[in-house]
């Protein structure tokens, strides 16, 4: 009991097994270990949408890159749960891996979804913790969820999502015969999220081009990006009055010829994410975790209870 008590931290009402708070494998995120954590304090659930190649892992990586080396969109980081899984990516992308250019590896389809965390302080108010996850999943998947919706319904990131943030793939928007695919496959993804409710009238959806500088170097810049300007313009005519809120944003998280600054954009991204939390209906703590023996005790009586009645 002695040893039970020392683990135990009070907050309030609740008392809160040090084993919660640990969360210490340093891997990524499950999301029932997000739940976890959502019980512990508040956290700001990002999910990250977009095919194939579009720019998930890599603006990510770009996040963990800017945290390690310095303060970042006005916050010091204070803590990132999933370091371990941040620090394998970031070493494939390092030269140091062996690569001629940086790169991100493919997010394989059997690592499900992943959540990475990170934890921040702000320097005005240095006691002030914040913590945000980010989803990860192969955009394969989300590939397939646009030709069959019935697949939505599987995927759990949705419903868990304070934000979600759909990727447009610059590249491909860079290349003549691939922009009005790259465009229809975002008019498309939202579709499908506000056709089977996956996002509905509280939320907060952005719209976030990748890989700016490839849009840069394409040789009819200017036309694109007024041809941009129009998207946008009808993508939030057609689908904002069906969300809380439809932004955009434009990054490009690796440049590798290092002509835009180090995650360019991303700051300004980042710090639209602070604070955008929802109320959540949570499971109690004591219903996710017994902390002393007594407590197991008593919840195999209730459940025989329930069973007997
Ligand atoms: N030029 C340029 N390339 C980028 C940028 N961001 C990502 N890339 C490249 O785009 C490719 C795909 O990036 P990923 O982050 O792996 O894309 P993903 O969405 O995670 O892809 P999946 O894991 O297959 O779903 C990689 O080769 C990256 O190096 C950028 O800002 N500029
Ligand atoms: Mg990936």
């Amino acid at each position: 009991m002695a040893e039970a008590d020392d683990k135990a931290i009070s907050t309030g009402d609740e008392v809160i097994s040090q084993e919660l708070l640990d969360l210490s494998t340093s891997e990524a995120f499950s999301i029932s270990e997000v739940d976890t954590l959502l019980c512990v304090r508040p956290v700001t659930v990002v999910t990250l949408v977009g095919d194939a190649h579009s720019g998930k892992s890599t603006l990510i990586c770009s996040i963990y890159d800017r945290f390690l080396h310095d303060v970042f969109a006005d916050r010091m980081s204070c803590g990132i749960q999933t370091i371990v899984a941040l620090e394998k990516r970031a070493h494939y992308e390092r030269l140091d891996s062996g690569m001629q250019t940086p790169d991100t590896a493919r997010t394989p389809l059997s690592e499900g979804l992943q959540y990475f965390h990170f934890a921040f302080t702000s320097l005005t108010e240095p006691y002030h913790r914040e913590d945000i996850v980010i989803s990860d999943r192969a955009g394969e998947l989300y590939n397939r969820a646009r030709g069959n919706p019935e697949l939505v319904a599987d995927l759990e990131e949705f419903p868990k999502a304070d934000i979600v943030c759909i990727l447009m793939d610059g590249g491909r928007l860079a290349d003549l015969e691939e922009r009005a695919g790259a465009m229809q496959i975002v008019r498309q993804t939202l579709r499908m999220l506000t056709d089977t409710k996956a996002v509905n009238l509280n939320s907060v959806v952005q719209i976030v081009t990748t890989k700016q500088d490839l849009l840069q170097q394409a040789g009819d810049w200017a036309t694109l990006d007024g041809r941009l300007d129009v998207f946008r313009k009808k993508l939030n005519e057609d689908f904002g009055p069906r969300l809380k809120s439809l932004d955009f944003f434009t990054v490009a998280a690796r440049d590798p010829t290092g002509g835009l600054d180090r995650a360019f954009g991303v700051d300004v991204l980042l710090r639209s994410w602070y604070g955008q939390l929802k109320s959540r209906n949570l499971p109690s703590i004591s219903e996710l975790i017994a902390v002393t023996e007594f407590d197991k005790l008593a919840d195999r009586f209730q459940t025989w209870e329930h069973r007997d009645a």
